[in-house]
């Protein structure tokens, strides 16, 4: 049977985190707030609106809307030089090697991220055409934990959620994917993700043969 595959983007197929991590202290800095990777870590999943939000909260600062706005296009402008760089070396470990068995198994696949900037990422990374449907930040209304953006890549793909599965690495992400009553699968720490159906490491620890079965069920 056809099941649709869904991932997210940072954390999952690329570790983008650490770029954002780096322009976030930057741009926080430049308002005096201090900014940790134990912060950043609470930033995975959450839009770019939401997280400047939340680094202002934690620093206990409220700035005007348009102040707000030039912050949040300056942290993009230095994100995006990180971004630039990036070369096919930065996919993680084993993605090629799960994509492209889905794919030699027909099996629809799509992207369902936070990022505005998807797009620009998965061609530095010359993952555009393996997806069959792109959702991400610029296509929903609600964020991570809400379904909106699974429930979207369903649709694009034109199956039911339960026919869907999501490798997530975001707490948030899970939780949007159990919501959405699709298969959820975690990627990272089993502590972190409980909530998720299944939780690896990382895709080195996902045997084909367990694909098999998710195909199967
Ligand atoms: P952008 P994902 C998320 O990507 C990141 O985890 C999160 O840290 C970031 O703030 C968000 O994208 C928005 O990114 O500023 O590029 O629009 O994990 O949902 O793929
Ligand atoms: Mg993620």
């Amino acid at each position: 049977t056809k099941k649709g595959f869904i991932f997210d983007l940072d954390g999952v197929i690329v570790d983008t985190a650490k770029y954002h991590f780096l322009a976030w202290k930057k741009l926080a800095k430049s308002v005096g707030v201090d900014f940790t990777k134990i912060q950043n870590e609470q930033l995975k999943g959450v839009s770019r609106k939401n997280s400047l939000e939340k680094i202002l909260e934690w620093g206990n600062k409220t700035l005007s809307e348009e102040e707000f706005n030039r912050l949040m296009a300056l942290k993009n402008e230095d994100y995006l030089s990180y971004v630039e760089n990036m070369k096919e070396d930065e996919i993680l470990p084993d993605v090629p090697k799960v994509l492209n068995y889905l794919m030699s198994k027909e099996q629809p696949l799509a992207l369902g991220s936070a990022s505005k900037n998807a797009h620009t990422i998965l061609d530095k990374v010359n993952l555009l055409e393996k997806f069959d449907a792109i959702v991400d930040g610029n296509g929903v209304k609600k964020g991570k934990p809400d379904p909106e953006v699974f429930l979207n890549a369903a649709k694009l793909l034109k199956l039911n959620p339960d026919d869907c599965i999501v490798f997530e690495d975001a707490k948030a992400g899970v939780e949007a994917a159990n919501a959405a009553n699709m298969i959820s699968i975690g990627i990272g720490e089993k502590s972190v993700l409980d909530e998720a159906d299944y939780v690896f490491k990382d895709f080195t620890e996902i045997s084909l043969e367990f694909l098999d079965d998710i195909m199967s069920n």
